[in-house]
């Protein structure tokens, strides 16, 4: 009799080691999915007595390695101490490139992660974060065992440009929550923050020369709350914050439509056609003298709804230039990367000479302040200068005359990457203008083949904006964001002959169990099982 009962628990036990045995590293739920995953057949425990240990010399390397150890302390409860002379985990940097690809080594003893620039030795740390099981998400310590299957991982980005924007204008966003987002930007190797400071409800950054665009255009938001403004320190925060994880700031000053704020600000800049009480008005035709302290003869009333493409800068004037010029030299000396966004959409009541006209000076400024000017697609219409970008967000037509002038196309597509847009019919928040985006319908589709005569080539990458005219506080951030901006990161990151829609639908489970653990309200997309 007993022999036959010892069967079951014999096959029982055989099967637990069999699935231990089977946890391959390539089972795991990586995302972005790297380029290149090889199986080994063990496994490496993470002890108590675990260290880091630096190899080559970097600006970023210590922090590389505080970053890792940071995140492994809380749930492990170990110690992880980092230092240049031991430890198994090894993080080498082996050259001084900006390099993003980087390998990973696992073996029973030791594990090693190298590139040969900082941000690909910074992506490997965040891909061997994301081999440990989800309660590593944790801030106290779980009684488990940290093991990870061995093997080896070889990765690399397919788009040099992968971004998300917040939309600070519509609604203010704290410095503490960019920074929040920014950190969940790193975890999917996202290298480009595009901050949207200024539109028609709010201007949120400080530019000392003219400083009633914070005092007045700072003031409200949509909604009429009080809105909000970054004092440059402020920016500069954000910038090295973002910095640290690899992320460059893009910033944008959107014009010469969606300017109201700057024009309930400093009413010289105003052409008087865009009065949101619909009154028309002819003053500040003629050139002004830019003498400060300006006369504010005609400034608009502040705006606090979300109809857009009724406002413009009077394009005619030297005074909007000046202002331009002013605007531009203050925001890229507290810049480092090399983009400067003019914005450019929806200017509907600017005549069309004057846009272009308007667009081409603009490009010229920032290009004296030594930036390269992203715009909105429709800055495409105009002559490009060399090497500038259109982010195409609406039309394909526009996409192609930038292509067709040289230059090349950053990705946002508004039926696949706007964040804004609701999930379906019931989301709580959003608008739908553009479509309905699923998750599954922000995974599927390619860049390099969404828009006719557009190639990789012609692509510096792609950008998912969260625009917030519905958006007014973290859990709304939360809510449009996750999951869907895991599976845009893997659009951008991933090989399209790597991707598919069954693979990411397993692996984004264990993403939704450490958000919860992080008391991130994500949307449960009813096309996964959670
Ligand atoms: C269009 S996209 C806009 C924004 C709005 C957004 C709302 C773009 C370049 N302009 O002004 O916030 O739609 O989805």
């Amino acid at each position: 009799m007993k022999k036959y009962l010892l069967v079951p628990a014999l096959v029982g036990l055989l099967a637990m080691g069999a699935c231990e045995k089977s946890a391959k590293l390539s089972d795991s739920s990586i995302i972005p999915l790297p380029q290149e995953i090889t199986n080994g057949s063990g496994s490496f425990e993470l002890t108590p007595e675990a260290g880091i240990r630096l190899v080559g010399s970097g600006n970023y390397l210590s922090k590389i390695g505080e970053h890792l150890a940071e995140k492994l302390r809380p749930a492990t409860g170990f110690d992880i101490p980092v230092s240049f002379d031991s430890g198994v985990i090894i993080l080498e940097l082996t050259g001084e490139a900006s390099a993003e690809g980087y390998e990973i080594l696992i073996s029973e003893e030791e594990v090693k992660i190298s590139s040969s620039g900082e941000a690909g030795l910074f992506y490997g740390v965040e891909t061997f974060l994301q081999l440990f099981p989800p309660l590593i998400a944790n801030r106290s310590v779980q009684a488990i065992e940290w093991e990870i299957p061995t093997g080896s991982v070889k990765d690399s980005p397919t788009f040099e440009y992968r971004g998300s924007m917040l939309d600070v204008a519509r609604h203010f966003i704290s410095v503490e929550d960019v920074k929040y987002y920014i950190d969940q930007m790193a975890v999917y190797k996202l290298n480009h923050l595009h901050l949207h400071l200024t539109d028609d409800q709010g201007w949120r950054i400080e530019i000392k020369s003219w400083p009633k665009l914070t005092e007045i255009g700072g003031s409200t938001q949509v909604g009429g709350g009080k809105g909000g403004f970054y004092t440059q320190e402020q920016y500069k925060e954000i910038v090295a914050y973002a910095a640290d994880r690899f992320i460059t700031i893009v910033p944008e000053v959107d014009m010469p439509g969606h300017t109201n704020s700057a024009l309930a600000s400093y009413g010289e800049l105003n052409p008087g056609v865009n009065l949101p009480n619909g009154k028309l008005d002819s003053v500040n035709k003629a050139p002004l003298d830019f003498e400060m302290p300006l006369k504010n003869p005609q400034a608009s009333e502040l705006y606090t709804g979300i109809e857009v493409g009724w406002s413009t800068f009077a394009t005619d004037l030297e005074l909007t230039y000046a202002f331009v010029d002013s605007v531009v030299r203050e925001i890229t000396a507290i810049t480092p990367g090399p983009y400067f966004h003019i914005g450019g959409d929806e200017s509907h009541v600017t005549e069309k000479d004057d846009y272009v006209y308007f667009v081409e000076r603009v490009q010229d400024i920032v290009s004296k302040y030594g930036k390269t000017s992203i715009g909105w697609d429709e800055v495409a219409t105009a002559k490009l200068l060399p090497g500038n970008i259109a982010q195409f967000w609406a039309l394909e037509e526009n996409a192609k005359l930038a292509k067709d002038q040289g230059n090349k196309v950053l990705m946002s597509p508004a039926k696949k990457v706007y964040l804004d847009m609701q999930y379906d019919s019931t989301s709580r928040i959003g608008l739908h203008w553009a479509a309905y985006v699923e998750l599954d319908s922000a995974y599927l589709w390619e860049p390099s083949e969404y828009a006719e005569g557009i190639t990789a080539a012609d692509i510096l990458g792609v950008e998912a904006p969260l625009w917030t005219e519905t958006v007014t506080n973290r859990a709304d951030i939360d809510y449009l964001v996750f999951p869907r901006i895991a599976a845009i990161a893997e659009v951008a990151w991933t090989h399209k002959d790597r991707r598919n829609w069954e693979g990411f639908s397993k692996r984004i489970p264990v993403h939704g169990k450490k958000w919860e653990i992080q008391g991130i309200g994500f949307y449960k997309s009813p096309t996964i099982t959670w």
